[in-house]
């Protein structure tokens, strides 16, 4: 997925009414400082999209990002629960960013004519790229300490009202950090986001605060803690690295 350009739009206070949905949706949810805002930023490849705090609590808002980018139309038009389990099994997946070899051939392709070029290009590896156009929609974190009850409820319903609102939601990424069991509050997310009829797609954070070798063991340990069906999609990241950003940008493609 090439970024043509990504810009925050509109923010929702507890007071706010929620914008129109105009556009399809992915919402980022998880406990606070488990790396929302930093994996928006990582998907969107900016440093400071999305503001990204040492401490819990950052965001406080409901943020909605409008993307404009460009897809292979193939990543368009997978089933979005296919090779979920291929995926989740591979711990490493998708670290390289291999889009710069497409575009140049799209590049090239630009400046044909004619239809006997096509096979030609087919044969070069050209890929036909569409646009395409969505919110990444960054929620406020669950869970911090240091906040009021009263705040923590705001935050609470806030949430909660996103996700029963009548909207073009495709889906809502689940953040846990890769190196703790999930907690209560997680399951209780969890179980917001089924209930809310919605399709939790888990992401694992910081994975590159353990070894490679741990990696797989501490996803089994995430499955087991919120007793996710066979099939569901867990996916390891890495903000800092870059690690698993292909196969996240993968599953919001096949999801539009
Ligand atoms: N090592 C490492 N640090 C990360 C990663 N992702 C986020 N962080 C750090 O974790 C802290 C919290 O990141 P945020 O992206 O602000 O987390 P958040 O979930 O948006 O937090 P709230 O807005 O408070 O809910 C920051 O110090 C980030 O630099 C990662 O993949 N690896
Ligand atoms: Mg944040």
């Amino acid at each position: 997925m090439k970024i043509r350009s990504a810009e925050l739009k509109t923010v929702c206070g507890y007071t706010s009414t929620l914008p129109q949905p105009m556009l399809p949706e992915i919402a980022f949810a998880g406990r606070s400082n488990v790396g929302k805002s930093s994996l928006i930023n990582s998907l969107m490849q900016r440093k400071r999209l999305a503001r990204v705090g040492e401490t819990p609590g950052k965001t406080r808002t409901i943020n909605f990002y409008e993307v404009d980018a460009l897809a292979p139309r193939e990543a368009m038009m997978q089933d979005p629960d296919g090779e979920a389990g291929d995926l989740a099994a591979r711990p490493d997946t998708a670290a390289g960013d291999n889009d710069q070899g497409a575009r140049k051939d799209a590049a090239a392709g630009d400046s044909g004519q004619g239809a006997e070029l096509v096979p030609a290009k087919a044969a070069r590896g050209y890929v036909e790229e569409v646009p395409v156009r969505f919110h990444l929609v960054d929620l406020p974190g669950y869970g911090y300490a240091n906040v009021s009850v009263a705040e923590k409820q705001r935050w609470g319903k806030m949430i909660e009202r996103y996700l029963r609102d009548e909207r073009n939601l495709r889906a809502v990424f689940l953040l846990m950090d890769i190196r703790h069991e999930p907690n209560a509050n997680d399951r209780q997310m969890y179980d917001w986001i089924l209930k809310s009829g919605h399709t939790p797609v888990l992401i694992a954070t910081k994975a590159d605060k353990i070894k490679r070798s741990k990696v797989s063991g501490q996803l089994k340990v995430i499955r087991q803690a919120l007793n996710t069906p066979k099939g569901s999609i867990l996916l390891p990241f890495s903000a800092l690295d870059g690690s698993g950003r292909e196969a996240v940008c993968a599953q919001i493609l096949r999801l539009m």
